[in-house]
Parts: structure tokens; sequence; C-alpha cells
């Protein structure tokens, strides 16, 4: 079964997945770019811009991040979606405000940190203004950034490139709200200037510290909001002379605020992060069940480990709040054999899967139901316990 979260930053939302047990370094919940799709089509699937794993480190981070986007491809960053990660982290684990992570991602490590108020605030790093590290053919001009007129569909137009990790083309306009996104977004997405195509952004400077943009993301369409765009933005907009190094940044989704630091060369970025729903997917959506999860459908008196339905559903501690924790077992069953064990002659949490099969044998559709809503209350009372809300 796939257990996912889901929570949005200003609108853009995502499928948060916990692989952080994952004992391979290539794990990703056999996700490809079809699952991916499917999993945010909002009709067919969840719904959603993108489907982000936290998985274990490969360097010095305390976590991984990988990102896809809603077409199946996977982005280097994702700015809103890291507000969101840390805001799943801290509402899984119970952290407090002030808990920073160090997460790797394809633009190296990038540090989320827990307000008090929910919100994160984003060390998002340096720009990269080098255009081969947009990337794109378009060259350094006069404001210290790749800059140019791009011809689209007949009509030129003053843009300026930056990267944060992943593309991104920005164009000042005097009313954003003119603009046609729909036509003019994929036309500049696809544009031979970005050779790994980009986030498309139209920004208007309402004064030197309020910015208005619009965004077209690379493999999403039109967003509600992009965090590494607002950050792309600001930069652009404040070497072209029409912005400080600070300013807020309105989306359609929201405000994001950003802060371009002098000594650091580092963009900050904060706002907010909210659960929507947790769920777990319909395990025939994934493909062929497999024989060990059929085995809920076994008859109690076949076990063979003498467990009766009744001892499990003490042992298994669902009944009475206080799960028995499995004692460090080898294998992470509930990461790594989610589509079937992966040593079902010799499972080192054989007799845990016994107490699980056991429970499910013995507690009706209802009961089941019941269980999963109090490990949601749990989680959703930590939250708001943390955020000094209803206890
Ligand atoms: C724009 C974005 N949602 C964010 O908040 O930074 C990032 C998603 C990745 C983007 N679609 C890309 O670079 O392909």
């Amino acid at each position: 079964m796939l257990a996912f979260s889901k929570y949005q930053g200003l609108g853009n939302d995502f499928l948060l997945l916990d692989g952080r047990n994952a004992t391979t370094a290539d794990f990703c919940f056999d996700l490809t770019p079809e699952r991916v799709s499917f999993l945010c089509d909002r009709r067919f699937g969840v719904g959603g811009d993108g489907v982000i794993l936290a998985l274990p480190p490969e360097h010095d981070g305390e976590l991984r991040m990988r990102i896809f986007n809603a077409d199946g491809t996977e982005p280097e960053m994702c700015g809103n979606g890291i507000r969101c990660l840390a805001r799943f982290l801290a509402d899984s684990d119970g952290d407090a405000p002030g808990r920073r992570w160090v997460v790797e991602t394809l633009a190296g490590p990038i540090v989320p940190e827990l307000l008090a108020d929910g919100s994160v605030r984003v060390d998002m790093g340096a720009p990269f203004l080098v255009p081969e590290q947009v990337p794109t053919t378009l060259e350094i001009g006069p404001a210290g950034l790749p800059q140019g007129e791009l011809n689209v569909a007949g009509e030129r137009f003053a843009v300026a490139a930056a990267g944060m990790g992943n593309p991104h083309v920005v164009l000042p306009v005097t009313a954003v709200q003119d603009v046609d996104l729909e036509r003019l977004g994929p036309l500049l997405e696809n544009h031979p200037a970005f050779p790994a195509r980009t986030n498309v952004h139209f920004v208007e400077a309402l004064s030197p510290s309020h910015l208005v943009m619009r965004v077209w993301e690379r493999g999403a369409g039109p967003t509600l909001a992009c965090g590494t765009g607002a950050c792309a933005a600001l930069v652009a907009s404040h070497r072209l002379g029409l912005c400080e190094r600070s300013a807020r940044v309105d989306l359609p989704g929201g405000t994001l605020w950003i802060d371009w630091d002098t000594s650091s060369d580092h963009l900050f970025m904060s706002g907010p992060a909210e659960p929507v729903f947790d769920g777990v997917l319909a395990p025939e959506l994934f493909g062929e069940l497999p024989p060990d999860a059929t085995g809920a459908a076994e008859a109690p008196e076949e076990r063979s480990d003498g467990m009766t339905p009744s001892d499990n559903v003490t042992a298994v501690g669902a009944a009475d709040d206080q799960p028995a924790a499995p004692a460090d077992p080898a294998v992470n069953c509930a990461v790594e054999c989610t589509n079937g064990c992966q040593q079902p002659d010799d499972c080192p949490n054989a007799a845990l899967r016994a107490r699980v099969d056991a429970l499910l044998n013995s507690r009706s559709l209802d009961d089941l139901v019941t269980l999963a809503s109090n490990s949601l209350e749990a989680r959703t009372r930590q939250r708001l316990e943390r955020e000094g809300g209803v206890a």
C-alpha cells in the first residue's frame, strides 16, 4: 500500500512520500513517470503539481529530497516543495519550531527551518547567473546576468535568466494580469534559448519592495506559486534595477518574502506550507497485488504461529494506543516490501507480519478505518500542540 500525505504551499500542491528508512540508494517507491503523472492527475489520480520523496542522505545532509513534476520529469529543486517537505517532516516527527534540516537536492544542500507560526524559512543557496549553469544560450548582459531579446511567435520580449538549481526566465511587464500566460507560457518553456526547457515568470514591480508575478512552470503548466521562481524573479528584477534585495512577492496563491543576503549571496525565502490530508492509494493502482497482500483472507485457525486474533489486537497495540515497536528489524517492510515481501522464505519480520495479518483477520473494515483515523488524529494533535492550538 502506498501511504502519502498531501501538502500545499500557496496552492502549489504536492504528494509527500516518506522513504527515509529505505536501505537501497535507488529506492523510489517504484515510481515511474507514468505513475507520477497518474498520481498528479486531478481527476483520475490524487491530484498535485508534483510528487516529493524524502529519502536517506547520500552525503552530509540529514535526508535527500527528490521531486517529480506532474509530467513525470525530475527537476533539480522546488522551493514550495521543500517548505512542504519541512512541514511534513515536522508533523511526522513532532519537531518544534527552530528545527532545521540539511536537505540534499540535485541543486545542492538546501536548508529549511520551521518557524513558530508553522511557516518555513528556507536558505535557498546562491543563484546561478552563468549562462551554462542556468542553462541558457543567452549571454551575460549589462545587468550582469544572462539577458536578451527572445522572438516568441513573432513578438519580441526582453528577458533575463537565473538559475536556482532549476532554470528560470523572467519577463518584466507593466501589467501582469494582461499577459496571455496560456499562450506564451508553453512557447517560452520550450524556447531553444533554454536547452533544458525553463520555468517562465512574468513580473511587475509595484514598488521597489513589492513584486507581483504569474508563473508558468516547466513540466506543470500554470501554477499558483513557485518558490524558486520567486527567488529568480527577485534576483533578475534587482539586477535590472526594478527592486531592492528584499521584497514581498505576490503570486496567484499568496505571498512569499524573499531576501537576497549580501554577505552570503544566499536567497532566503519565507512562506507557508500546510497539510491537506493523509491517504493510502488503492493497492491495485500500483500494479498486481503480491500474494502476501492477500494474506488477510487466510482463515485465522490455519495460522501456524499459535496466536489468536484477540492476542494480536493487544500485541499490535492499536486498540489501546500503545503500538509495540518492532525490535530493530533488519528490513523495513513498510518501505521495502510495499509490492510484496522481499524475502518470503526468510522474512526477518515474520512474527510481526503474522501479528499484522492476524489483526487484519480479526478486525472489520470499519475498525481498521477507525485505527487509521486515530493515527491521523495523533499526528494532527502533535501539530496543533506544537502550534499552541487545541491540545
Ligand atoms: C516552481 C517550483 N514549484 C518551486 O516552487 O520552486 C519548482 C518545481 C519544479 C519546476 N517545475 C521545474 O523546475 O521543473
